[in-house]
């Protein structure tokens, strides 16, 4: 080696070593070198449960998310600009898909990949529309009403937004895929006259058989159904269970390390019709549904779920920031 490529190994040695401790000068440089080695090579960002909050208020803000309104229109171009800024490669899919009472809803799946030619990738998802009916309410006279869909909708979205940042500012290091689903909530309601096999999940359906990528494989995915409510319970769902067991013990895992056992119960839940379905058994990926839901109420869904008050008081930014949290210690620390 000659002397002038010495002295450059030198510097750019100087530099990897400090670059962990910005700010210090060169007397620190020793000290540098210890923390260097003792720390763990890649660091989990910190999720901020008031940027997630604000993204649900600003989908619950557009009103009811139902297809083939205006607002609906307005959130996927924001869901899209959104996706785009936090630096994802993003793809748009539209579809006309046929409703339970053959209504033909302008659907759109919203995706968003970062490093998008890895092939260790991890899907994370969430239905962006909103119910066009609160078929629970406690006033029959809401029945046909749309819901705001703050937890049921917006709450998924909003902590995969919230995670989108991040990975904008933080290299993962492994492909993440974000799909926003359209049409998941447009199910057959109780009052309907007609019935139809599958009349839920409409958007992963369309894109289990029509992946935005060709042949698209990912490890495993993870859904976000209902994430955002006070106390909310999220118990171990029994087709994640099946499906996906060791998916479900890494996050339920990496929740109680860090302190959210409270939130992910170590206990098995009810079987739920819902995207994991889809995409697991559509595409052969291993899928789990954080969904708050518990086996053992009356109806499993809390008392807001398809009623007029599933809108933002319902929303708490400590359960966003459970959810949050937990997914990126997974995504970083996997
Ligand atoms: C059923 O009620 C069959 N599935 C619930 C899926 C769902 C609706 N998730 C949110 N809203
Ligand atoms: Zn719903």
């Amino acid at each position: 080696m000659n002397n002038t490529v010495k002295i450059l190994l030198f510097f750019l040695l100087c530099s990897f070593l400090s670059c962990g401790n910005k700010g210090m000068g060169d007397a620190a440089v020793d000290t540098t070198v210890q923390s260097a080695v003792s720390v763990a090579p890649s660091s989990v960002p910190q999720f901020d449960a008031d940027s997630a909050y604000s993204y649900v208020a600003k989908q619950v803000a557009f009103g009811p998310r139902v297809p083939n309104t205006a607002a609906h229109e307005a959130c996927a171009d924001y869901l899209a600009s959104e996706l785009k800024r936090h630096g994802a490669e993003l793809f748009v899919q539209e579809a006309v898909l046929t409703a339970y009472d053959n209504t033909k809803l302008q659907a759109r799946n919203i995706i968003g990949s970062y490093n998008p030619d890895s092939n260790r990738r991890i899907l994370l998802f969430a239905h962006w529309d909103s119910r066009p009916y609160a078929d629970h309410d406690a006033d029959e006279a809401n029945y046909r009403k749309p819901i705001d869909g703050a937890d049921d909708g917006g709450s998924g979205v909003g902590v995969l937004l919230e995670i989108a940042r991040l990975l904008g500012q933080q290299d993962p290091g492994r492909g993440i895929d974000i799909i926003f689903f359209d049409a998941e909530d447009y199910g057959t309601p109780p009052f309907a006259q007609s019935r139809m096999a599958d009349s839920w999940c409409l958007g992963s359906q369309f894109w289990a058989k029509n992946p935005h990528v060709k042949n698209y494989r990912a490890e495993y995915g993870i859904l976000l159904d209902m994430v955002g409510a006070k106390n909310a319970a999220f118990f171990k769902e029994s087709m994640s269970v099946r499906y996906a067991a060791p998916f479900v013990e890494k996050v339920w895992n990496a929740a109680r390390n860090l302190g959210y056992g409270k939130y992910f119960i170590n206990a098995p839940g009810g079987a739920i019709t819902d995207d994991h379905i889809y995409v697991s058994g559509g595409r052969s990926i291993p899928c789990i549904d954080i969904i708050n839901y518990d086996p053992n109420t009356d109806t499993g869904f809390a008392p807001y779920w398809h009623t007029l008050n599933d809108s933002m008081p319902v929303i708490d930014r400590e359960t966003l920031e459970a959810v949050g949290q937990t997914l990126l210690e997974v995504i970083f620390n996997d």
